[in-house]
């Protein structure tokens, strides 16, 4: 990672009924566009476009169900120019939204959900977020269990990372993720958070999806909702730039782009030109 460069907003549209964090609002396919084109005036650089939700204990969904909530969603963004990443742990989605002009590929198992996933993302020629991961949602709680996190989770990376290069996919294409809250306790992510460097090769890209998940929501006092976490994300945000993260993944776009502001401001001894 490297220092004190901006990093990028990625800005999420789930078009799940039941992700944690959004989970409903943008079903509906002219919803989902609108908020990504929402989002891309508000800053992001990048709408990472998702049909199965990952929260803890959901069930999932089945291909045609989930290329039928993603594909028009990511052909109209992709032909209106915003550039799309498919948040999918298939090869099949992967490859049809790729079609319809996604330039990344954003999956959470890192490529062990499906077994085509390296290969169909060598082909495409795209860019590929291999997000740390145990299992699927049904069962990722359990598997939180490690000796010592850190390093089994840059070990297990680096195993990952191994098998995607061995598939075909060009090394310059990879991002890291450390994939916060799948198969990992809040200690597990703060610990994760405080070891960023230890977890990707030197150089390498890494994004963080930290935005409105529960850890955050433990600092904060008494019942909310997750819409509620924006300050702790925006906050957080400002110390993942600090630590050199290339992108963040978020919901809220315009607090991650006000608190990067404040953020840059600082280093810059003023506002941009
Ligand atoms: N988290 C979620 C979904 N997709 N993708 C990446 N790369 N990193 C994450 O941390 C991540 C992800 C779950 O959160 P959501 O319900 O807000 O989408």
């Amino acid at each position: 990672m490297s220092a004190r460069r901006r990093p990028e907003l990625w800005g999420v549209v789930n078009t799940t009924p039941d992700s944690f964090s959004d989970g409903g609002l943008f079903q509906e396919a002219d919803a989902a566009i609108r908020q990504g084109l929402a989002l891309v005036e508000q800053g992001a650089s990048v709408i990472d476009v998702g049909g199965e939700s990952t929260r803890p204990g959901a069930h999932r969904v089945t291909p045609e169900e989930e290329e039928k909530r993603v594909v028009p969603v990511v052909r109209a963004l992709a032909e209106a120019g915003v550039v799309v990443s498919v948040d999918t742990m298939r090869a099949s989605t992967a490859r049809k939204a790729v079609d319809a002009g996604a330039r990344i590929v954003n999956d959470v198992s890192g490529g062990l959900a499906d077994p085509d996933m390296f290969s169909v993302v060598a082909e495409a020629g795209v860019d590929y977020v291999l997000m740390h991961w145990r299992g699927h949602s049904d069962t990722m709680d359990s598997l939180a269990q490690y000796d010592d996190v850190v390093s089994d989770v840059a070990q297990e990376i680096r195993v990952r990372l191994e098998e995607a290069s061995q598939a075909g996919i060009d090394p310059s294409r990879l991002l890291v993720d450390p994939g916060l809250g799948f198969a990992k306790t809040p200690e597990h992510n703060w610990s994760l958070l405080s070891h960023l460097d230890d977890l990707v090769p030197s150089g390498m890209r890494m994004v963080v999806g930290a935005s409105r998940k529960r850890f955050l929501g433990e600092l904060l006092p008494g019942e909310h909702q997750p819409t509620e976490r924006d300050g702790a994300s925006a906050a957080l945000g400002v110390l993942l730039a600090e630590a050199g993260v290339f992108a963040l993944r978020v919901h809220n776009v315009k607090a991650h782009r006000e608190a990067l502001d404040v953020w840059q401001a600082f280093h810059e001894g003023g506002p941009r030109e």
